[in-house]
């Protein structure tokens, strides 16, 4: 059975992470057309790098909850079926013991170069305009997708939903596409839809099967039915 699976910043929550869109979330203190448009970082380039810098700083206080380590197991026990996108841009997965994870709205630990188009691994500051190692340009920004920006890798997940079994939402709003889309492509190609989010998402009537609750809770449970069918 191949499985594709989507996470969004819910699945982060219980590792303290903030959403984005819950009563306590990230954009609560910043509104995001000041820090999630290419159009902001031209017109307040400081107060956007500052936003990212903050949180680039702050994974260094988290840590991966069972919802990231469980699905770690997963792509251990089923290798190259299955397929890991997220819209996260912390690094939770990865130390959650995720080898291959598909960061489609970009990574803090990334930069990228607006002077020559490199992509970097980055964990200091961008906000004091160091020059491209690359290049020597002053030109590096947050290697993010913000609005009006095209995900990375979009060939690659529509060919990953098209030969999907099952595709698993997780900690999503459902808010923002493409991702909030993929439920409704992956289900034209065939695919079960299954969604696991605290609330129901903007979009949980198209999954076949909805779960609500905590991902730290949800999530293991999941990934336990997943592997006991496989032995079983
Ligand atoms: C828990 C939990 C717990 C909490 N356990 N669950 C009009 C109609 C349709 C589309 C558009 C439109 N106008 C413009 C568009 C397109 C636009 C868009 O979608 N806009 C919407 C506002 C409508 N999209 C784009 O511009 C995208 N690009 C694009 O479309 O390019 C065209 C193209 C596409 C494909 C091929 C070719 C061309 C780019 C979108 C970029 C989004 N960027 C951001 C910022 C990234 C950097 C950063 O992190 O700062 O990505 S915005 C922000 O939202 C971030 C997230 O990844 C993304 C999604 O948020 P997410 O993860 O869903 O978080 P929340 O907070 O919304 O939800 C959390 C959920 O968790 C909630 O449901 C909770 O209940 C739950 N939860 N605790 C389980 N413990």
């Amino acid at each position: 059975m191949r499985i594709v699976v989507l996470t969004g910043a819910g699945i982060s929550a219980e590792s303290g992470v903030a959403t984005f869109r819950d009563s306590d979330g990230l954009w609560e203190g910043h509104d995001v057309e000041d820090v999630a448009t290419p159009e902001a970082f031209e017109r307040q380039p400081s107060v956007v790098h500052g936003f990212y810098d903050d949180r680039r700083a702050a994974l260094a206080g988290v840590e991966p909850n069972p919802a990231h380590r469980a699905l770690g197991r997963l792509g251990d026990v089923l290798g190259d079926d299955f397929f890991l996108v997220t819209q996260n841009i912390d690094d939770l997965h990865e130390r959650g013991g995720s080898a291959h994870v598909h960061h489609m709205h970009g990574e803090l630990r990334s930069a990228l170069c607006r002077g020559c188009g490199a992509r970097m691994s980055w964990t200091r500051e961008l906000s004091d305009y160091p020059p491209c190692p690359g290049c020597g340009v002053s030109e590096l920004r947050p290697d993010v997708v913000w609005f009006g920006e095209v995900p990375y890798g979009m060939d690659l997940i529509q060919l990953q939903l098209t030969r999907a079994d099952l595709f698993v939402s997780i900690g999503t709003s459902g808010a923002v596409y493409p991702a909030a889309g993929f439920v409704q492509y992956a289900a034209r190609h065939g695919a079960r839809t299954l969604e696991l989010n605290l609330m129901p998402s903007e979009g949980t009537h198209f999954f076949d099967e909805a779960r609500h609750g905590r991902a730290g809770e949800l999530v293991p449970v999941w990934v336990d039915e997943v592997l006991a069918g496989r032995s079983g």
